[in-house]
């Protein structure tokens, strides 16, 4: 069990806390301060279990699931900021899609970003400094935009023609990855954070054993924190989670999950453990949140209540 840190020192008090929080509820970390933090194992997704989007938690042994948001209509696309304390996501609760964070016990909800735009998907950058998201355009559909949270400046990433969607920082925070549509399908793409072209990685891939050609579905790309490409790709036939190399090199199977759907695969800081949500085991049927060992092994379920989306750990890369 991890121990408390309580600004340099140690006390025995705070230790018999954390014995107790650690028991309940289990995903949540030890604090020091009356912050709640997220524990490193935790998942953080959404679901449409009540019968609109909202925001869950739950942890890596799939025990101590809490509901986060209950606002009506969609609360979507949780990312957990590096040091745990703030849920930012994505809400309709102000009548558009707008960016909003909370506390990581859902206290506190606030909007993190008022715009006249439909802001989505927001990610953190491992500074803690700025966050990602997507912009809807009426020209350019979903374009990649960065929020400077110090000084609130907005600066407009890409502008492709098509929807840039799934964005992340990689973990040296140069890198942006993303699922974009050059007109062939679905691929995994990466620019510059600091500006530039983007480059398509996965463009000409086809489905193993189609003659002609029929491109393979690549998208929902994230990184491993060695610096790799985690993605979804049907280029073997079936489903599966995938890697490569930052330049689109050396792809790598994790997982076949053969006719099963699956979605939104990231990786624990530690690089373990994958979460994903697939119908696996009902194909057609509800997706909910799965966790596999980053060798493929061990595949296992966390959920049960169905309609889950977007998970991530909350020490994810
Ligand atoms: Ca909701
Ligand atoms: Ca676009």
């Amino acid at each position: 069990m991890r121990m408390l840190w309580n600004k340099g020192r140690w006390s025995a008090g705070l230790a018999v806390m954390a014995l107790w929080c650690a028991a309940w509820p289990p995903t949540y970390g030890a604090v020091d301060d009356g912050d709640p933090q997220l524990g490193a194992n935790a998942i953080v997704f959404s679901s449409l279990r009540s019968g609109n989007d909202d925001i869950y938690v739950t942890s890596v042994g799939g025990g101590g699931e809490r509901r986060l948001t209950t606002a009506d209509g969609q609360d979507g696309a949780p990312a957990v900021s590096p040091d745990r304390r703030t849920v930012a996501f994505a809400s309709v609760r102000t009548g558009e899609m707008q960016l909003w964070a909370m506390d990581a016990d859902g206290e506190d909800q606030r909007q993190l970003l008022a715009s006249t735009s439909f802001d989505f998907h927001p990610a953190w950058s491992h500074d803690g400094g700025r966050i990602l998201f997507q912009r809807r355009s009426a020209t350019t559909g979903f374009d990649l935009w960065v929020l400077d949270l110090a000084s609130g400046a907005q600066h407009q990433l890409t502008s492709l023609p098509r929807n840039e969607v799934g964005a992340f920082f990689s973990p040296d925070d140069q890198w942006v990855v993303f699922g974009g549509n050059n007109g062939t399908g679905q691929d995994v793409w990466v620019v510059p954070a600091s500006g530039g072209g983007p480059v398509v990685l996965t463009a000409g891939v086809c489905i193993a054993g189609t003659d002609p050609c029929v491109p393979a579905f690549d998208g929902q790309p994230s990184w491993t924190p060695d610096g790799r490409i985690l993605f979804l790709s049907d280029r073997a036939g079936g489903i599966g989670i995938w890697t490569m190399a930052p330049d689109g090199s050396g792809a790598q199977e994790v997982v076949d999950l053969g006719g099963a759907s699956a979605a939104m695969p990231s990786m624990s800081a530690n690089g373990q453990r994958i979460v994903f949500t697939t119908d696996v085991e009902d194909l057609g049927g509800q997706r909910n949140v799965h966790t596999v060992r980053s060798d493929g092994s061990q595949l296992r379920r966390l959920t049960y209540a169905g309609d889950d989306l977007a998970p991530g750990f909350a020490s994810g890369s």
